[in-house]
C-alpha cells in the first residue's frame, strides 16, 4: 500500500462556500490541534486535558467515542428510532445495522420516540456512567428527522445531563444544522468515505435527493458537496464533529489521506478510520462480490499515515444501532421494552453525578499511574511493540483469557503507550470448558503482539500462545493497563538487553468479524 505521510493534500476540488468561515487550523480542531496534532494517535483527551480549551474538554472528557481515555470508564447507548435511509452504500444491507455505526446484526427492536426516551431513562438509572445518547440508525438519523428530533427534544428536557449525539451520512445535514443546534446536540458524526466523486461512484450506487433517485458519479458529487457543506456549517456553530471513514482496500485506502486533510481543513475534531465489514452472508454488494476488508496492518498503516492531520480515533467498535454499555460490551439484552416495563425507573441526577465523581477519581488514578510508569522507562532504545490486553473496563487488566471476546491492542515505546485498536476473538471458554479449536483464530487475531496481558490463563492456551511467540502475562492482574503494559515492557527490554531473549519483530494480524461472543 503506497500511502505516504508526505502525500500532498488536495482539497482544490472542494469549493469554499459563501458566508462560511473555514478555519484551516480548525475552531473545533482547537481542542487537539492547538497542541500541534502532530503525531497524535487520537484525540488529545487520551492524555487528559493537556492544553485543550476548557469548553472543548468539557464536551469530550466523558464522551467514550471522543476520548480514548474516557472509553474505559463511560458508556454510551443508541436508540434505534431511524429505520429509513436516503442513500445506498455498497457495504450496507438494510436487514443489518447501519455499517456506519454498527457491526452487522439486526436491530432487535425499532423504537418510537416515546419508547426510546423511556429506554434511555431506564438505562441511565441502571448504568449511571452512561453519559451519551446517540442516534445512529439503523438507517440514517436525518432521513428520519421527525423521530430523531422528537427523541432529542424530550431527552433535553427530561435528562439534561446526558450528552446528545447523532450519526449521519451527511446528505440531509445542511437542512438540519439549525435544529441540531436548537436541541444542544453537541456531537455529530458524518460518514465520509471520499471527497472524489470517481471514488464515490464505486461506493454509492445511488442517493435519493430532491424527490428523485440519482445514480453513479452525479450522486457521489452531490453527496460530497452536501457532506462538506454540512461539516462547515457545524464547525461554524461550534458543534464538535467526528468523521467516520470505512477503509475499503483497493477503493479508498490511498484516498483516505486526502479525506483526512479535507475534513481537518473544515474543522473536524476527530477522524475515525474503521475497517470495512464484508462477508457474503451479510448480503451486501461488497460482500457478495468478494470485496475484502483490510488486515490489521493495512488499517494501522492508513491510520498512521493520517497522523498529523485531523486527530484520529482508533477505539471505535462499530456498534450496533441499539448498543448499550461500554464500547465493546453490549447490554441491550437487559433493556428490552418488556423488561423496561417491569423496571422501577428513578432518574436521579444527583445520584448519577455522585457516581460519576467516583468514576472520575478512578480515571485520574489511571492517568497518574501511566505518567509515573512512563517516567520510569529509562533511555529510549527505539523499540516499539504491540501488546494485547484482556479487560472488562475500568482501565484495568481484569479479564480471564478465556472470557475475553475482544483484546485491546496497545503500542508501547519508552515514551508512549498508544491504543491502536481492538481485536474481536471467539470466546475461548465455552460453558466452563476451553475450546481448543478456537485457539488458532485467537492467535491470528493478536499475531502482531509480543505479549497478552490477562488476569488469568489456563495451561493449554498458555502453551499455544508461547508456541506462537506471544508471551502470556498474568502478574499484572487488576493493575491499570498502561502501568501493567509498561511494567512488562521494561522487563522485556531488560531481558533483550541482557541477551536472555532476542527481540523478533512480529507479523500481521487478522481483523475478525462475526466472532462468537457467547457460549
Ligand atoms: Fe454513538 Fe457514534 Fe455518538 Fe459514539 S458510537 S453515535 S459517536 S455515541 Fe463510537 Fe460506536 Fe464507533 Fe460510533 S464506538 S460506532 S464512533
Ligand atoms: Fe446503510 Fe447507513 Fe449507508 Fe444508509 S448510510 S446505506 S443505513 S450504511
Amino acid at each position: 500500500m503506497a500511502i505516504s505521510a508526505e502525500s500532498p493534500a488536495s482539497t482544490s476540488r472542494l469549493r469554499p462556500l459563501p458566508g462560511i468561515k473555514v478555519e484551516v487550523a480548525g475552531q473545533a480542531a482547537s481542542g487537539c490541534s492547538t497542541t500541534g496534532g502532530e503525531g497524535k494517535a487520537s484525540c488529545g483527551s487520551s492524555d487528559g486535558q493537556g492544553d485543550m480549551p476548557a469548553e472543548i474538554w468539557d464536551k469530550v472528557k466523558n464522551h467514550p467515542c471522543y476520548s480514548e481515555e474516557a472509553h474505559h470508564h463511560y458508556a454510551r447507548m443508541h436508540v434505534a428510532v431511524a429505520p429509513a435511509c436516503n442513500i445506498q452504500c455498497n457495504y450496507c444491507n438494510r436487514k443489518y445495522d447501519c455499517s456506519n455505526e454498527s457491526r452487522p446484526g439486526v436491530v432487535s427492536q425499532k423504537l418510537t420516540p416515546d419508547q426510546a426516551v423511556k429506554k434511555v431513562l431506564a438505562v441511565a438509572s441502571e448504568i449511571p456512567q452512561m453519559t451519551v445518547l446517540g442516534i445512529a440508525g439503523p438507517g440514517d438519523a436525518l432521513a428520519n428527522p421527525a423521530k430523531t428530533f422528537e427523541t432529542f427534544r424530550q431527552l433535553q428536557e427530561q435528562a439534561p445531563d446526558i450528552k446528545l449525539c447523532l450519526s449521519t451520512n451527511g446528505l440531509a445535514l445542511p437542512d438540519y444544522v439549525d435544529e441540531i443546534a436548537k436541541y444542544n446536540v453537541d456531537h455529530v458524526t458524518i460518514t465520509i468515505n471520499m471527497v472524489d466523486p470517481d471514488v464515490g461512484a464505486q461506493i454509492y450506487p445511488w442517493i435519493f435527493y430532491n424527490h428523485k433517485r440519482i445514480y453513479g458519479r452525479e450522486a457521489a458529487e452531490i453527496l460530497t458537496e452536501r457532506q462538506m457543506l454540512g461539516l462547515e456549517m457545524l464547525t461554524a456553530r461550534g458543534i464538535l464533529t467526528k468523521i467516520n471513514s470505512v477503509l475499503i482496500p483497493g477503493i479508498n485506502d490511498e484516498h483516505l489521506y486526502e479525506v483526512n486533510r479535507a475534513v481537518k481543513a473544515r474543522g473536524a475534531f476527530l477522524h475515525n478510520i474503521m475497517p470495512l465489514i464484508s462477508e457474503a452472508e451479510h448480503g451486501t454488494y461488497f460482500g457478495l462480490n468478494g470485496q475484502r476488508g483490510p488486515t490489521a496492518q493495512e488499517l494501522k498503516d492508513v491510520q498512521d499515515a493520517c497522523m498529523g492531520g485531523a486527530n484520529l480515533m482508533r477505539h471505535c467498535r462499530q456498534c450496533r444501532a441499539d448498543a448499550v454499555g461500554l464500547l465493546g460490551e453490549d447490554r441491550s439484552d437487559e433493556f428490552t421494552l418488556d423488561q423496561i416495563e417491569q423496571m422501577d425507573v428513578v432518574y436521579d441526577i444527583e445520584k448519577r453525578r455522585a457516581y460519576q465523581e467516583q468514576v472520575e477519581a478512578e480515571r485520574q488514578a489511571q492517568h497518574a499511574a501511566k505518567q509515573s510508569a512512563l517516567a520510569e522507562q529509562g533511555a529510549d532504545d527505539g523499540m516499539k511493540v504491540l501488546v494485547a490486553v484482556a479487560t472488562t473496563g475500568g482501565g484495568k487488566v481484569n479479564q480471564h483469557f478465556g472470557h475475553a471476546d475482544e483484546f485491546q491492542i496497545y503500542e508501547l515505546t519508552t515514551s508512549s503507550t498508544t491504543f491502536v485498536g481492538h481485536r474481536r476473538v471467539d470466546l475461548y471458554c465455552q460453558g466452563g470448558y476451553g475450546e481448543d479449536e478456537q485457539l488458532p483464530s485467537i492467535v491470528n487475531a493478536i499475531n502482531d503482539c509480543h505479549a497478552v496481558l490477562v488476569s488469568k490463563i489456563g495451561a493449554c492456551p498458555r502453551d499455544e500462545l508461547l508456541a506462537a511467540g506471544i508471551e502470556p502475562v498474568e502478574e499484572y492482574a487488576h493493575e491499570f493497563i498502561e502501568k501493567a503494559a509498561l511494567g512488562w515492557f521494561a522487563g522485556y527490554r531488560a531481558r533483550v538487553a541482557s541477551g536472555e531473549i532476542t527481540h523478533i519483530p512480529r507479523g500481521d494480524a487478522a481483523i475478525r468479524q462475526g466472532a462468537f461472543k457467547a457460549a
